[in-house]
């Protein structure tokens, strides 16, 4: 028999999550969240709003993208024709998730650093529901939504699944996941979502991984690689303008959840690669001498005709540079596929 205690203490304030009567009667004790509440988003988003159109040069960080309508829109880019990534990866897990999850070992438990709609996800638990007896999903992410939304969907589909989702960031999700070691782990970070961090939040993020590894334990990480600037342009400038209006978005969210006057026509969607850093960088550029007034903080910001406001980076990696960034946060390599193009890599990594 499998064992299916809990991976972690269930705290005073996790709640089960709420269904239809005939859902709550056939997956209630196979969906749990663990709400491990530690900080105010909301407060958050405030103070780094403030603080980042108060910077010079100004800056919201990309985490914020991702309300209700920013997450729709972020599905809709990762099914445009320009959008390679979501596509690329998904085609070599496709191709390779049998042989990807036998080099992981055996029994494992698997945990996702930012769940999304779980589509790869599923690559990877058709081979793993086969071959176990139970599966243990663990998804991370900081909002609920998604997990609440696509979970069902998981459980209808994998009789011997469950799932305990951690709802927090990915350094409290880590340190819960310390607390309580037990069988092997695959964690997954896919998506190239590391690209979004600095290289230093990046070497953070992975030395704090790699010291969570037990022996046997494994990531599997998606990175996307360095390609011909016009792709990469393309894909982040798609001709139906989704990736526009996500980044538009932003200023959306502002104006309802700070009370913000962000005229949007006023503003326009920018994305470059930047070869010196190796990155794609979204920005929003207003369009003309402006200023907007937010009414949360009781003043308005001055923008400058062609002042952006840098919100996101994206970057690209070779296989030099992932060497030294695995190496320097203390994993080994011990495996790697890739499209044919080489457009984008899964590297499956081990405690060094
Ligand atoms: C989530 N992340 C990996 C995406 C990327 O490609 O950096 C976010 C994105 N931004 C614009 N398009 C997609």
């Amino acid at each position: 028999m499998v064992d299916l205690s809990p991976l972690f203490v269930i705290r005073p304030q996790s709640r089960r999550v709420a269904h239809s009567p005939l859902l709550r009667k056939q997956y209630h004790e196979r969906l749990v969240l663990h709400h491990l509440d530690h900080r105010d988003l909301r407060e958050e988003f405030r103070q780094e709003v403030e603080q980042g159109l108060s910077a010079s040069p100004k800056r919201i960080p990309p985490k914020f993208f991702y309300d209700r309508r920013g997450s729709e829109l972020f599905e809709k880019i990762t099914k445009t024709e320009e959008y390679y990534p979501t596509r690329t990866e998904a085609g070599i897990l496709a191709a390779s998730a049998r042989e990807i999850v036998e080099a992981a070992g055996t029994e494992l438990t698997l945990i996702e650093f930012g769940s999304g709609s779980s589509t790869k996800t599923r690559l990877l638990l058709d081979v793993l529901t086969a071959r176990q007896e139970q599966v243990e999903y663990v998804p991370i992410d900081i909002s609920p939504t998604i997990v609440q939304e696509f979970g069902p969907l998981l459980l209808e589909r994998y009789g011997n699944l469950e799932i305990r989702g951690l709802i927090t960031d990915y350094h409290h999700a880590i340190e819960e996941l310390n607390a309580h070691p037990r069988k092997a782990r695959l964690f997954l970070f896919l998506g190239s979502s590391l690209g979004n961090f600095s290289p230093d939040e990046a070497h953070h993020f992975l030395s704090e991984v790699g010291a969570a590894l037990e022996p046997q334990d494994r990531l599997l990480l998606g990175v996307d690689l360095i390609k011909q600037p016009e792709i990469l342009d393309r894909a982040y400038n798609d001709s139906a303008g989704v990736t526009a209006a996500f980044n538009l978005n932003l200023l959306t969210r502002i104006n309802r959840e700070l009370r913000g006057h962000f005229d949007l026509s006023r503003f326009r969607h920018l994305a470059f690669f930047n070869k010196a850093h190796s990155r794609i960088e979204m920005h929003l550029e207003s369009l003309e001498d402006q200023t907007v007034r937010i009414d949360e903080f009781g003043r308005s910001f001055s923008f400058a005709r062609k002042e952006t406001v840098h919100t996101e980076n994206s970057h690209k990696y070779d296989y030099a540079t992932l060497t030294d960034l695995f190496g320097g946060a203390g994993m080994t390599l011990l495996g790697r596929w890739c499209d044919p193009d080489e457009w984008f890599a899964l590297n499956l990594l081990g405690p060094a």
